[in-house]
């Protein structure tokens, strides 16, 4: 048997065994794809099993993540820490191959995917995470960013929306060390696909500025390996190589029908399957021969020893910015960050003035983009509104030549146009971050979160630093009515684990929200951020002046604003308002008010619940103490108060209205009296 077809039967015999113990899986993809994996793995990817995290490794993303026993067979037999075991535990609890493909879990998995299109997305953010480090670190003779972003692909990523997204910003940046394999396979769950999937994929793609390669036989591995020479050549265009395949090649009585697709093939046909494939071998063995031909431990070692070459020779000639690329790369912030946060405090009161949340994030990103070169901005269509850009940020643009332009001082693009493309930006953003090198934050309206809903949970699930900002965050946006007016996505966006969900009450609550973000590497985050202007608080009235204390008070995600002395009461509280952004400034009022009919309140600015649940119960009691009735007071659903055992909260259970935002506070209860009336009623029990 030619080598190159008892590489992929192992894949093939792996797969529909794992699949059968597990007795669930996706046997499938994995048997249709195995020639394609073989051309690629074989003969083009970059890699070292010994060092999964080798920084100049070409990136291998499974899109169609069902067909995970195609990369965890991969891994296995290539020589990374993958055990046979773990093939046999297939989809159990805590084994390493989880039913999809999961970052952190095994190695040589470089993003989690299932959901559909994701992947190719998170690709192409891989790819331009390439394509910019490499215009700001490499040197004449010294090329140490240099890899390519290798993605497999189905009909269902082909389907969803998001690849169009994706796919058209790469053909846009040019991303030519892009290379996806599609595998055209004709079926998916539902059955043949060409009454529900009948694009021109090639077409298609091509009018994005793709090169476009085949149809070719998807199971000719010398045809796929060449096609994907031809693709490393290209020098401006993105790939995509159309690879006819039949899903559950080698099963007599499964392959191309739905049901190869995520079924278990069943011993009998097993036992057909191994017959017709001519792999006599008993479930999990796999000759020594196979393994010796799969192993990338030697090429790999050796691929990765030159580059350490290269990079030393790199670090001779250049030792800050080798030393800085090592920092980027590993994700450090800079030792100094502390600092920074504090300087980007001061220089955002120091303009002491009143202004919406959203240009205090603008205050606080034009210092920290001054400082930290990794923070890669963008914007989907609403950089103007969102005021993701700063003054070292200048937008991204690749000429016709493919390169990064540079402007007069050398800088290429760091503020990234995403289009009218929110789902894409999120899952371009969390590629970006999985790449390495970058912090990626981006913009756009906070209604619009649901479209990038999934990536954000995604990015949660990956623990991946990538920070959205979502301005126009309440009704407070006004005239542009209840479309655009979020009313449940602050809460709903707190529901998703390990995202921290800040909505800051003035400049030094925005910076500190930015500082905790950047801080948390292992954690995304959502900074909600006013149209309005937001009245500035003048120090000392405050404990968010801008030193450590006040910082540190602000980090815990709530914490004591106004006692009743700071309105003149010298007694405890008999209630605390609980407020969060824009609500901040009418607790206040509302104390004041309060304060004259001779009622005690204490003030709680709570800018991130999800951190402020994570604090000491030690803590939290001495910000929310039992025995007084708590009122909490935001510009959304009041169904997420109650887990903080409130009394009542002013908040809004409707959609919002088109009207100026004076107006709307007014009709919808949002003034000081109410507040106050609201406070009153709890404490006298109406
Ligand atoms: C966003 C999303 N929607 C639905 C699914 C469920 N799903 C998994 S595979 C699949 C069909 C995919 O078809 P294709 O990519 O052609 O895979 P094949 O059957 O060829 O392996 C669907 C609908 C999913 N994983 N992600
Ligand atoms: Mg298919």
């Amino acid at each position: 048997m030619a080598p190159q077809t008892l590489m992929a039967n192992a894949i093939r015999a792996l797969t529909m065994d794992a699949v059968q113990q597990a007795n669930s899986g996706h046997p499938g993809a994995p048997m249709g794809m195995a020639d394609m994996a073989v051309a690629l793995w074989k003969n083009h990817l970059r890699h070292s099993p010994a060092n999964p995290h080798w920084a100049n490794r070409d990136r291998f993303v499974l899109s169609n993540g069902h067909g995970s026993m195609l990369i965890y067979a991969l891994l296995h037999l290539s020589g990374y820490d993958l055990p046979m075991q773990e093939l046999k535990n297939f989809r159990q609890l805590r084994s390493k191959t989880a039913g999809h493909p999961e970052v952190g879990i095994t190695p040589g998995v470089e993003t989690t995917t299932g959901p559909l299109g994701q992947g190719i997305t998170n690709a192409v953010g891989m790819a331009l995470a390439e394509k910019l480090l490499a215009t700001e670190f490499n040197r004449p003779g010294h090329t140490v960013v240099d890899h390519h972003t290798y993605v497999f692909l189905g009909d269902g990523c082909l389907m969803e929306g998001i690849s169009h997204e994706a796919c058209s910003l790469a053909g846009a940046w040019k991303l030519n060390k892009l290379i996806a394999l599609y595998d055209d396979n004709g079926i998916s769950i539902d059955g043949q696909v060409a009454p529900w999937f009948g694009d021109d994929t090639a077409q298609r793609f091509k009018a994005y500025g793709w090169q476009v390669l085949g149809p070719i036989d998807g199971h000719d591995a010398a045809a796929v390996s060449a096609a994907i020479d031809t693709a490393r050549h290209s020098a401006t265009q993105p790939t995509l190589i159309i690879c006819k395949t039949h899903i559950g090649k080698g099963s007599p009585n499964r392959a191309n029908t739905a049901k190869a697709h995520g079924e278990p093939l069943g011993a009998e046909e097993i036992k057909l399957t191994r017959e017709s494939l001519g792999w006599p071998h008993a479930p999990f063995v796999i000759p020594a021969e196979v393994y010796d031909l799969w192993s990338a431990k030697a090429s790999g070692q050796q691929a990765e020893s030159a580059w350490n070459r290269v990079f030393a020779a790199y670090q001779k000639a250049h030792p800050e910015l080798a030393a800085e690329f090592l920092r980027r790369a590993s994700g450090q912030l800079p030792t100094q960050f502390d600092q920074i946060v504090v300087d980007a405090v001061v220089a955002a009161h120091q303009k002491a003035e009143t202004v919406a949340s959203r240009k205090a994030s603008q205050l606080a990103l034009t210092e920290l983009t001054a400082r930290l070169p990794e923070l890669l901005g963008g914007s989907a269509d609403l950089t103007g509104s969102n005021l993701t850009n700063t003054p070292s940020t200048p937008n991204l643009r690749v000429n016709l030549a493919g390169d990064v332009v540079r402007n007069e001082a050398g800088q290429g693009g760091r503020h990234i146009n995403y289009g009218v493309r929110e789902f894409g930006m999120a899952a371009i953003m969390n590629g970006v971050a999985l790449h390495g090198g970058y912090i990626p934050y981006g913009g756009t309206f906070l209604t619009f979160s649901d479209y990038s809903r999934n990536a954000i949970r995604m990015a949660a699930l990956m623990k991946q630093r990538v920070v959205h900002v979502f301005t126009h965050d309440s009704i407070g946006l006004g005239e542009d009515g209840p479309t655009h007016q979020s009313v449940e996505h602050a809460a709903s966006l707190r529901l998703i684990p390990n995202l921290d969900v800040w909505r800051p009450a003035d400049t030094a609550e925005t910076t500190v929200a930015w500082a905790i973000a950047l801080r948390n590497a292992q954690r995304p985050a959502a900074l909600l951020v006013s149209r309005q202007n937001l009245p500035y608080r003048p120090e000392p009235t405050s404990d968010v002046a801008p030193n450590a204390s006040g910082l540190d008070a602000i980090a815990h995600g709530a914490y004591i604003l106004a006692e009743p002395k700071e309105v003149g009461l010298q007694r405890k509280a008999q209630a605390v308002i609980i407020a969060t952004g824009s609500e901040v400034t009418l607790a206040l009022q509302a104390q004041a008010l309060l304060a004259q009919r001779g009622i005690a309140t204490r003030v709680v600015s709570m800018p991130s619940t999800t951190t402020f649940d994570r604090q000491s119960v030690a803590y939290k009691r001495s910000v929310l103490p039992d025995g007084i009735p708590r009122i909490a007071v935001e510009m959304g659903v009041t169904d997420f108060w109650w887990k903080y055992g409130v009394a009542a909260v002013v908040g809004i259970d409707t959609y919002g209205e088109s009207a100026p935002a004076g107006v709307l506070f007014k009709h919808f209860g949002f003034t000081p009296e109410n507040v106050a009336d609201t406070v009153h009623q709890a404490l006298i029990g109406v």
